[in-house]
């Protein structure tokens, strides 16, 4: 009797394949497999994650905070202390499946160089919070719940910059994911590029206002210097605006910027 009720339940269990129809070992089945893809997933998305060069953005644009117009070549007014035009680095971290890769640490590595302009006799570029030697950056960032990373720069001085960066993703193996390079024009209530707006600047300033002309001391950019301009000084002035950096190296510099 004991052998028949085996025999008949191997009998089932070979004749009835269909899942559904076996009723105690099928949804065991069934959580094994649900439990290991919950537990592989996390390691499929790591693996499509860590950022590539191929699929990686990474772009150097102007925060417009001043009242030029919005000009060719590009050009920022901007001040030590922050408060007017600012350049970004903007860093998307995208993994070769197209997913963007959040919580990602980046090692950015930005360098300023360029030229002053000359008609203000003469002077230097100043960069703001340099930490990595004379116009240069070294910044660990992470990136946000998009994939994306943002740095601010800030300066003084009045001529044509030459901004490049390259972006090493620290998850997974150390990979540059972008390199880059983009000249631009500034200028600043920093006249002199020491990274301080004082009296020293309002002797480079006046005789741009006398003669009513000045690339460096038109401030809203419309081609001549005036009141106008001097009202977009001032506040800069009265403020004693500054910052701790350094003044870029001199090097070639693509731009007029006159
Ligand atoms: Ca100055
Ligand atoms: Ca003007």
């Amino acid at each position: 009797m004991r052998y028949g009720m085996s025999k008949c339940y191997y009998s089932i269990r070979h004749h009835l394949p269909v899942l559904g129809q076996i009723p105690k070992e099928v949804p065991v089945q069934r959580l094994t497999f649900l439990v290991a893809i919950i537990l592989l997933l996390p390691a499929v998305v790591l693996a499509q994650c860590p950022p590539a060069a191929a699929t990686s953005i990474c772009s150097a644009t102007i925060i417009d905070n001043d009242v030029c117009p919005t000009v060719i070549p590009p050009t920022l007014v901007w001040c030590p202390a922050g408060d007017l035009s600012l350049i970004e680095l903007r860093i998307l971290a995208i993994g070769a499946a197209g997913i963007p890769c959040t919580n990602c640490t980046l090692e950015v590595r930005v360098n300023f160089t360029g030229l002053p302009n000359t008609t203000i006799g003469p002077s230097n570029i100043w960069l703001c919070n340099t930490n990595a030697g004379p116009g240069s950056f070294v910044i660990f960032t992470t990136t946000d719940a998009v994939g994306e990373a943002r740095i601010k720069f800030s300066g003084g001085g009045c001529g044509c910059i030459s901004m490049s960066w390259t972006v090493v993703s620290l998850c997974g193996n150390p990979t540059v994911i972008c390199q880059g390079v983009r000249d631009f024009c500034i200028k600043s209530p920093d006249f002199t590029g020491d990274g301080m707006v004082n009296f020293f600047d309002t002797f480079k300033y006046l005789p741009q206002l006398s003669s009513g002309f000045g690339y460096c001391a038109d401030f809203n950019c419309d081609g001549v210097v005036n009141f106008f301009d001097t009202f977009q000084y001032l506040p800069h002035l009265s403020g004693g605006h500054s910052c701790i950096g350094s003044a870029i190296p001199f090097a070639n510099c693509s731009l007029p910027c006159n």
